[in-house]
C-alpha cells in the first residue's frame, strides 16, 4: 500500500473558543509553506529541529495573529516528515484564516492522515495506531491507562515475543518432518508438544485481553430488564444518582430505551433502562420492546429485576435469547414483603 507524499495541513484542536488552537502541517513543503505566511526573528528554514519560535501570521500587510511555531525536522517528528505546528489564539475564525492561507499551497489532511503517515514511516506500528485512537476516546482511568500502555508498545512486545516463539517452534517441527529418520538431538517430541500447548494457551490469554480491551474502550454494557412496574427505572436513576428516567406507579411508563454512562472504579459502564419484555399494547410500545431485545442481546450483563411476584415466564423468555450466565437476578421492592414471602431467589 502506498501513501501520498504531498504536504498536508489541518486544525488539530476542536472548534470553539479556547486558550490556543493548533494547526499542524506535515510533509516536504511544511517549513517553506509556513515560512511564506510567518514573520519571526528568523525564517523557520534556518532553525534546527525541536525549536519553538514566536512570530506573526500575515496575509500580505494584514496581521492575522501572534503565534508560536514549533518545528520538527524529519525523521524526528510524529509523522516522520518535516512538521510545523502553529499555536494560535484559540478562536475558530483565526484558526480557519490561517488554514485558508496554508491551503493556497497545501492540501487539507484527511481524518487520521497524520497518524497514517506515522505508520508508513515506521514511527508507529498498527497496535500503536490503534492506541492513538483509543487514547483520544478514553473516558475513564482504566481505558486511559490501557491505551497509554499500548501506545508505549506493550501489545507490540507481546505479539513480537509470541511470533518469535512460533517461528522457533515451526523450525523445529520442519526439522522433524524433513529428517524423521535422523535421531535429532535438538528435538525432543514431548518438549515440542509442550511448547505448542504453551503457545496456544498464551495466544488464548492474549485473545481474552482483547475482549477486555473492547470492554475498556466501549464500556461494559449493563441492561435492566423485567416486567412492567418492577422498578427498572428507579434502579437506573439510583445508579446515575439523578432523576434521569421517568418513574410512575403506572405500568408501561418506559416505552423507549434510555442509555447513560457512569464511571465505576475507573471502568466505563453503560447502563440501559428498557421498556422491558412483554406483550405490546400499541405500535409505539412494540417498537420500544423490539429495541429492548436488541439491547439485551448486545449487553454484557443483564440485571433481571423482579418485585418478588411470579416471574418465571419472563425469565424463561429472557433465557431463550441470552446466555443465562449473563443474567443477574435482582430483587426490588424488598420493603414490601418479608423474607419468608420471597419465592424468587
Ligand atoms: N415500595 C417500593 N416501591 C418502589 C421501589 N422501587 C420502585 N418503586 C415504585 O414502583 C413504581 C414503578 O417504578 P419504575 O421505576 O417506574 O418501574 P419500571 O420497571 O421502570 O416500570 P415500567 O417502565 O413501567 O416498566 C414507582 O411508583 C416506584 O416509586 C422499591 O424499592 N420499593
Ligand atoms: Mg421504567
Amino acid at each position: 500500500m502506498d501513501y501520498k507524499t504531498d504536504t498536508i495541513c489541518a486544525i488539530s484542536t476542536p472548534p470553539g473558543t479556547a486558550g490556543i488552537a493548533v494547526i499542524r502541517v506535515s510533509g516536504p513543503q511544511a517549513i517553506s509553506a509556513v515560512d511564506h505566511i510567518f514573520q519571526g526573528k528568523r525564517p523557520l528554514k534556518e532553525l534546527s529541529s525541536h525549536k519553538v519560535v514566536y512570530g506573526r501570521i500575515v496575509d500580505k500587510a494584514e496581521i492575522i495573529d501572534e503565534v508560536c511555531a514549533s518545528i520538527f525536522r524529519n525523521p524526528h517528528s510524529y509523522t516522520g516528515e518535516d512538521v510545523v505546528e502553529i499555536s494560535c489564539h484559540g478562536n475558530t475564525f483565526i484558526a480557519n484564516r490561517i488554514l485558508e492561507l496554508l491551503l493556497r499551497k497545501l492540501r487539507l489532511a484527511e481524518p487520521g492522515e497524520f497518524t497514517q503517515r506515522a505508520f508508513f514511516n515506521n514511527k508507529l506500528d498498527l497496535t500503536q495506531v490503534e492506541a492513538v485512537g483509543d487514547l483520544l476516546q478514553a473516558r475513564t482511568k482504566k481505558s486511559h491507562r490501557a491505551a497509554m500502555e499500548q501506545l508505549q508498545g506493550s501489545l507490540h512486545k507481546k505479539i513480537t515475543a509470541l511470533l518469535e516463539r512460533i517461528t522457533a517452534l515451526r523450525i523445529q517441527f520442519e526439522l522433524e518432518i524433513d529428517f524423521p529418520e535422523q535421531d535429532n538431538e535438538l528435538t525432543d517430541q514431548n518438549e515440542l508438544l509442550q511448547n505448542f500447548q504453551e503457545i496456544g494457551n498464551d495466544l488464548s490469554e492474549l485473545a481474552k485481553t482483547g475482549d477486555e480491551g473492547v470492554i475498556l474502550k466501549e464500556g461494559l454494557k449493563i441492561c435492566l430488564v423485567g416486567a412492567p412496574n418492577v422498578g427498572k427505572s428507579s434502579i437506573f436513576n439510583t445508579f446515575l444518582d439523578s432523576e434521569r428516567a421517568i418513574v410512575t406507579p403506572e405500568p408501561g411508563t418506559t416505552r423507549d430505551y434510555l442509555e447513560e454512562a457512569i464511571s465505576l472504579n475507573g471502568y466505563l459502564i453503560r447502563i440501559f433502562d428498557t421498556a422491558g419484555i412483554r406483550e405490546a399494547a400499541d405500535q409505539v410500545e412494540e417498537m420500544g420492546i423490539k429495541k429492548s431485545y436488541d439491547i439485551i442481546r448486545n449487553s454484557h450483563k443483564i440485571l433481571f429485576i423482579t418485585d418478588g411476584k411470579e416471574n418465571q415466564e419472563e425469565l424463561q423468555n429472557l433465557m431463550k435469547i441470552v446466555d443465562p450466565q449473563k443474567i443477574i437476578k435482582v430483587l426490588n421492592k424488598s420493603d414490601l414483603f418479608s423474607a419468608t414471602e420471597i419465592t424468587f431467589l
